[in-house]
């Protein structure tokens, strides 16, 4: 009996122990975090959110789960305050595009900057060299996390109209473009007739025909079978591409242990290679598969001459100087020199 209740009480204080031994942040994770995108699986960007969360969940043994919010539904599907409930903690996490944080991080407009990045080796040599160092510094200094790069892509040109090959065929076309402002200087400046609006509403205004076009990455067109929505036409000009990012809140990345944090950057840094790679799939071959698909669904696909392009980057020239200024004539400069250097 007596032996019984000694142990009992060497029990209970063992306990009491355990909960004082026990690290403080064990006790501060949360049974589930909030990842927010635009685009869900299948498409790449989607996949980047799944894969980082599967090896998080993975490598963690469950420690860290984070659930995938695509739609950007936790903010209502306002894409372009993404970056400021991220910083408030309505989000826990995020992979975002670069083009939907710059009116919150107006250094983030230098990829926006119309035909700066001719092809991907120009891309990477901007994420992959200092620039996205400095760009990291700046995110940082913004007040998230940030832990690896990733891509939605090069947007080309889709419409329900004509072939564009030519600022003249782009004349008073109603285009649906990102609520972040340097889009609606750019395609003001090449004739169009711009107009603001979330993805969530993009889609309805292209079904409708309240817009004749839009921009995007070229596998959206085709997970999304744009045709049915009438979007007959693409042109591929390579203007530009928008890389994604992945961030973690700081509040709750300073809630994790150093090993943890470890593992959730590594798992975005493996992630981001895979999506890079499926981001490009079909575009970087010799005879790009992905136009070839799109043209078996009845779609004209315009694919510019050099000529035909230098009347783009001509038109958009000074929405490019315009916008130098305020990305930072510093960044912009290291950005040319590096893309310049670029191995090919
Ligand atoms: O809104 C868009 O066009 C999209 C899905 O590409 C972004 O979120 C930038």
């Amino acid at each position: 009996m007596k032996l019984r209740r000694t142990l009992l009480s060497l029990l209970a204080v063992a306990a009491a122990l355990g909960t004082v031994l026990a690290p403080a942040s064990a006790q501060t994770y949360k049974a589930e975090y909030r990842m927010s995108l635009v685009l869900g699986p299948p498409t790449p960007w989607g996949q980047a959110g799944k894969v980082w969360s599967d090896l998080v969940k993975e490598r963690t043994q469950g420690r860290i789960n984070m659930k995938l919010y695509p739609g950007v539904s936790l903010i209502q599907g306002d894409q372009t305050r993404e970056f400021s409930a991220l910083r408030q903690g309505v989000i826990d996490m995020a992979v975002g595009s670069t083009i939907n944080w710059s009116p919150q991080v107006k250094e983030l407009n230098l990829f926006s900057l119309p035909f700066l990045m001719p092809d991907y080796a120009a891309v990477d040599a901007l994420t992959q060299g200092d620039v996205g160092k400095k760009i990291f510094q700046t995110l940082d200094k913004s007040g998230v996390v940030p832990l690896a790069w990733g891509e939605n892509g090069y947007r080309e040109l889709t419409n329900s109209k004509r072939v564009i090959k030519s600022p003249e065929d782009l004349k008073g076309m109603k285009i649906r473009v990102v609520g972040s402002p340097i889009f609606s200087d750019m395609f003001s400046a090449m004739g169009a007739n711009p107009t603001q609006m979330s993805w969530a509403d993009a889609q309805p205004a292209l079904s409708s025909g309240a817009v004749d076009g839009q921009e995007n990455p070229l596998f959206l067109f085709t997970i999304l079978k744009m045709h049915t929505v009438g979007q007959k036409f693409v042109t591929t000009w390579g203007y530009m591409a928008d890389p994604l990012v992945f961030v973690v809140n700081k509040d709750i990345w300073t809630s994790w242990t150093p090993a943890d944090q470890a593992i959730v950057r590594q798992a975005a840094v493996d992630a981001g290679k895979l999506e890079i790679a499926q981001a490009r799939k079909g575009l970087i071959e010799a005879d790009k598969p992905v136009l070839k698909d799109i043209a078996a669904m009845g779609v004209t696909v315009t694919q510019l001459t050099a000529a035909e392009r230098e009347a783009f980057v001509k038109i958009t020239r000074p929405v490019y100087t315009k916008w130098k200024a305020t990305v930072g004539a510093d960044l912009v400069n290291a950005a040319e020199a590096a893309v310049a250097a670029r191995k090919k």
